[in-house]
């Protein structure tokens, strides 16, 4: 049996539910498998159902085995309701931080059982991961780390943001990733001061720093890394700032193991660059964990007091940016354990001077 599925049914009782609507796509792609665009999801006790339109009959035939899977034909509400009927639903659960005001309003009104609110009940569970998501996540991250090596060789004086970006997305494509995790940030010179600065055309200059924050999709999974680089000699201030920050990302890995709260971990590196000088160039949390979705609770911040458990799969990048000078990141990807961490990201980050 799908031990997801069993996670989820016995949250039952507490969320007082007889049976759950999934609707949200990461949601229904870890419960069923199911990649598609558009798919409801009905799970009772006894019962789990995948209902789609006739687009992804036969693809979610395929991808969803443990799944009856029913056509939604003219009205998919009918279809629940016969669900509801059938398995005698009186309590429905279903995911309100997914759900607009207006959705609802209509659910309300076509659906007859009582709508009860299951939270983040799903993404809860999907915080600690199997064997087979860590091994999507290990590849996605692989990815990166040779479109990294590839890229140092692709960037020099006259290569403009954009064309690093394109190379990079190329690259991990070619390299069998299925898509980005999200738009590659390339950001060279005064514009690496601006930690999601969107790439550019402007060309890389003699002594820019250049940050460069990526990451491809495998098999649904996310990655994501950043190195910072610069081109040609860098300065005394580029080397300090560097080194503060490689200096904060070490101790803040060399912390890290389970039933730590994320805020320990944040503050580790916080107060690193803090006394170096740099507190309010560090403006943003050190981590957030990832897995189907790029960002996922929960984070490596001064907000966050979740207690990290192993097998959650988290990032740690800490940053210094100045504006009118520049900035750099590094960042990692690791795996949480009992023990301590497992580096996913395997990339250089000694200072590099291209
Ligand atoms: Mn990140």
């Amino acid at each position: 049996m799908n031990s997801k599925l069993e996670k989820l049914r016995n949250k039952f009782d507490k969320l007082g539910v007889d049976a759950i609507l999934v609707k949200e796509s990461n949601n229904y792609k870890y419960l069923s498998g199911f990649g598609g665009t558009s798919a409801t999801l009905f799970i009772s006790k006894n019962k789990q159902v995948l209902i789609t339109d006739f687009r992804y009959i036969e693809r979610s035939t395929k991808e969803a085995p443990d799944f009856e899977i029913v056509n939604q034909g003219s009205s998919i509400y009918d279809v629940i309701n016969s669900l509801i009927k059938e398995e005698n639903i009186t309590n429905l659960g279903f995911e309100d931080t997914h759900t607009t005001y207006s959705d609802y309003g209509v659910i309300s009104e076509k659906l007859n059982a009582k709508l009860i609110p299951i939270k983040e009940t799903i993404e809860v569970i999907r915080r600690v991961k199997y064997e087979e998501e860590l091994e999507c996540l290990r590849k996605a991250e692989s990815i990166g780390d040779q479109a990294f090596t590839h890229i140092l060789g692709f960037i020099k004086e006259g290569v403009t943001e954009l064309e690093i970006a394109l190379e990079l997305e190329f690259f991990m494509r070619r390299a069998g990733a299925n898509g980005l995790s999200f738009d590659s940030i390339v950001a060279s010179g005064i514009n690496s001061s601006m930690p999601h600065a969107v790439p550019s055309d402007k060309k890389v200059e003699k002594g820019d720093f250049v940050t460069m924050d990526f990451g491809c999709i495998y098999k649904g999974y996310c990655s994501d890394m950043t190195r910072t680089i610069v081109v040609g000699k860098a300065t005394d201030k580029q080397k300090e700032i560097y080194n503060t920050v490689l200096n904060a990302q070490l101790s803040a890995l060399r912390t890290i193991k389970s039933g730590l709260e994320g805020k320990f971990v944040d503050s580790i590196a916080r107060e690193i660059i803090s006394d170096a000088g740099y507190g309010d160039c560090f403006g943003h949390g050190l981590g957030h964990c990832v897995g189907l979705e790029i960002h996922e609770n929960p984070r490596f911040s001064p907000a966050d007091s979740t207690v990290f458990e192993e097998n959650m799969v988290v990032t740690v990048e800490p940053g210094i940016y100045i504006p009118g000078f520049g900035g750099v990141r590094i960042e990692d990807m690791v795996i949480v354990k009992n023990d301590g961490y497992v580096n996913l990201t395997s990339s250089p980050k000694e200072l590099i001077e291209l």
